[in-house]
């Protein structure tokens, strides 16, 4: 039987990427690992207890908390706050960026960004969620409180990115900036295992995702890009595969492994986009870079190097497959 390489070992085995990292970075890893054990616990049973349905709370985006959201923010929290590595984080779910103010962690070199349940809605029609983080170095000094230019850099300025998707099954996918590894965790021995080395995104594919009763409401190029996608061309595999689970990480897990192409284009519902640029679209940007894809908001503005103003600002995505990306900025330019 081949051997058995746990996300720990991983990590440890490649901490020589980072060597100022004295295994900070790898501690930073072990607490998110830890909080993505429990919450695989917790949405397998999401149905059998009453951690389903609404908080009745709502959250900074206006959206209608799910009970699990909340439990996932706490989870991540706590588990990011107590390695002492990370002296502050920003989450979807907290209207401010959240300061750790124990001496440990003013003196941690690392700030993280996350959306601790994306897709939660999906929750209690059991489809597939997940969790996106994206790492940071501080700017402020080491020793003093974070502050919000510690969240507000650019894209290209992560130092690891990744997400965790709770699906038919559960699995851990991040880069630290050496290539794309995804670790399908084991529940019977509670080990994420190296199953997807070195994944690289398709260079073209068939597959698109965009939630296309938005159609009417989408700018003339990104319209004439889909009725591109739907025209019968036996040498460009036409017409495409039209694949949207309303999970970004789903959709975005997808077609990293078959190829394809992910659109959440602006609208009038959503002017400037419906995602966040800081811990849904810089992430996976960070991701499909690595996997050898490419993530833009407009044609010729690659995602990681749009300079972000506010925690929770939003941007057009279009991420995937390189050569699906490029036709789709060739439509959208002609069409400006
Ligand atoms: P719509 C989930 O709310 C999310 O942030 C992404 O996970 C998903 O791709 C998108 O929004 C779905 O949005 O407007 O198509 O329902």
């Amino acid at each position: 039987m081949e051997s058995i390489k746990t996300l720990g070992e991983f990590i440890l085995d490649n901490q020589k990427d980072y060597p100022d990292a004295s295994g900070e970075l790898t501690s930073l890893f072990s607490s998110i690992r830890l909080a993505a054990k429990v919450l695989h616990r917790e949405i397998n049973k999401a149905g059998l207890v009453d951690i389903t349905g609404s908080a009745g709370d709502e959250n900074i985006q206006g959206e209608q908390q799910q009970k699990l959201d909340v439990y996932a923010n706490e989870r991540f929290k706590n588990a990011l706050a107590q390695r002492g590595v990370v002296c502050g984080i920003a989450s979807e779910e907290e209207e401010e960026f959240v300061k750790f103010e124990e001496t440990k962690n003013l003196e941690g070199k690392y700030v993280v960004l996350i959306d601790p349940l994306d897709g939660s809605s999906n929750i209690d029609v059991n489809v597939s969620v997940g969790t996106i983080f994206s790492v940071y170095r501080r700017v402020s000094a080491v020793g003093s409180k974070v502050t919000e230019a510690d969240f507000l850099q650019p894209g290209h300025q992560q130092v690891a990115a990744g997400y965790v998707i709770y699906g038919s099954s559960t699995m851990m996918v991040y880069s630290t900036g050496s290539g794309v590894n995804g670790f399908t965790y084991d529940p019977t021995i509670g080990v994420f295992c190296l199953s997807h080395p070195d994944l690289q995104v398709p260079e073209d594919g068939n597959i698109y995702s965009v939630n296309e009763g938005n159609y009417i409401r989408f700018p003339e190029g990104v319209k004439k890009y889909i009725k591109y996608c739907q025209e019968e061309d036996e040498s460009t595999k036409r017409p495409y595969t039209s694949r949207y689970i309303g999970s970004l990480v789903s959709d975005f897990h997808r077609n990293l492994i078959k190829g394809g192409i992910y659109l959440y284009p602006t609208s009038s519902r959503y002017p400037d986009g419906k995602l966040r640029l800081l811990y849904e679209c810089n992430p996976m940007a960070y991701l499909i870079e690595q996997a050898g894809g490419k993530a833009i908001s407009h044609p010729g503005q690659r995602i990681l190097d749009l300079e972000p103003s506010k925690l929770h600002q939003r941007c057009p995505l279009f991420v995937g497959s390189p050569n699906m990306v490029d036709k789709l900025a060739q439509f959208i330019e002609e069409n400006e």
